[in-house]
């Protein structure tokens, strides 16, 4: 079988989700938007797909992906690294993923079998949490502490067992103080048992951030993510030196698993965090190997059918999947025209499934898609 071409199809749909000064998302008036999906054909009719890619990076994935066989992902995936040197923003780690993701969705097709069972099937599901957007000043939104609050009872009545807050960043008021409240308004309403999480501004100094990580001790909560900017690997290991609580990280450090191993040697923090967006589930299962090696956790960024294929396959906590962003005038269980079904329906007990369709089991509304070109 020999890879006959890549391409990438191009779609607008309505969105609800608005960015503000320093790009997070909030619920604001409907507009349009554009979604991508990658291709890639072969001579034998099968093909594969995925969400993401752009057309600057067809040219470099022309060179290295026209008639070689799909199924040598490695080989491929080791091109594209090299490639990258030159090729800079044209094959960002995120179209790497893009790429790398249609070409295991391909190989479950070809096999007939879900890409976690290719992967090496560990569970069929995983105990998501509720991941919110970050603070705003909306009425009744993600306004106060007492609104986190409300929010954390209404997504534990939906069947979340863990939640995590991402409290306020600039343009609003991002105060250490401000943050903290918050944590202690949930942690007061959800009682002692409820996993909590936070990932607050990412631009706090050192000392800020060990002012919030010694409040969130207090609060008993389960980890503290990404409080200071991630480039500065020594600030993180002075914090988790002085924090009993598990610092996570990085998220958004580049340097796909290179980077965790530099962190993961230099004690920088105690949970890995890593996502198949950062160079596709190729990457992430070096990353995987990694940290079972130095016996360290990773948790997983972000959700969606790649990332749930990759907590299926993984034989080392990876605890949860992160389901979000969310928010209480925002319907995220509402269905995406794309899709017929979504990837990651929650369960009444707070589990969503790995899709069992072949390869990742996107299930493609065709009809939606082909009246929606651009
Ligand atoms: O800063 C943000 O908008 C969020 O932190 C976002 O990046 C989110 O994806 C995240 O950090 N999740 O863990
Ligand atoms: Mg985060």
């Amino acid at each position: 079988m020999k890879i006959q071409d890549i391409e990438v199809i191009a779609f607008k749909y309505t969105s609800r989700l608005v960015r503000d000064k320093e790009g997070h998302a909030h619920p604001g008036p409907e507009h349009e938007a554009v979604q991508t999906l990658t291709r890639i054909t072969t001579d034998e009719g099968v093909e594969g797909y995925s969400f993401g890619g752009s057309p600057a990076m067809l040219e470099a994935a022309r060179l290295v992906l026209v008639g070689e066989d799909p199924l040598n992902r490695e080989k491929i995936w080791q091109q594209l690294r090299r490639f990258q040197r030159l090729y800079g923003p044209q094959l960002h780690d995120y179209y790497l993923a893009a790429i790398d993701l249609a070409l295991w969705d391909l190989a479950g097709r070809f096999t007939g079998l879900p890409v976690y069972k290719l992967l090496g099937g560990y569970r069929d599901k995983v105990l998501a949490y509720a991941s919110t957007m970050c603070g705003d000043d909306i009425p009744g939104g993600l306004d106060t502490p007492e609104h986190y609050a409300d929010f954390a009872e209404a997504c534990l009545a939906q069947g979340y067992k863990a939640f995590k807050l991402h409290t306020w960043m600039p343009p609003y008021d991002a105060s250490p103080k401000r943050a903290v409240a918050a944590c202690e308004a949930v942690r007061k309403r959800v009682g002692p048992d409820v996993h909590l999480m936070l990932d607050s501004h990412h631009f706090y100094s050192r000392t800020e951030a060990l002012y919030i990580g010694r409040a969130l001790e207090e609060l008993d909560f389960h980890w503290f993510e990404e409080p200071m900017d991630e480039r500065s690997m020594s600030s993180y290991i002075w914090l988790t030196e002085q924090l009993d609580i598990p610092v996570v990280g990085p998220e958004t450090a580049g340097g796909l698993f290179y980077t965790r191993a530099e962190w993961i040697v230099n004690h920088a923090s105690d949970i890995s965090r890593y996502s198949v967006a950062r160079g596709g589930l190729t990457a992430f299962i070096k990353c995987m190997h990694l940290c079972e090696a130095h016996g360290v956790a990773l948790e997983v960024h972000g959700g969606g059918h790649g990332n749930l294929h990759a907590l299926g396959a993984m034989g080392i906590p990876g605890e949860y999947y992160e389901r979000g962003l969310l928010h209480p005038f925002y319907d995220y269980e509402a269905p995406q025209p794309w899709l017929n079904t979504r990837p990651d329906v929650l369960d009444p007990e707070g589990y969503v499934h790995v899709p069992q369709g072949p390869g990742l089991g996107l299930d493609l509304n065709w009809d939606y898609i082909n009246s929606h070109r651009v």
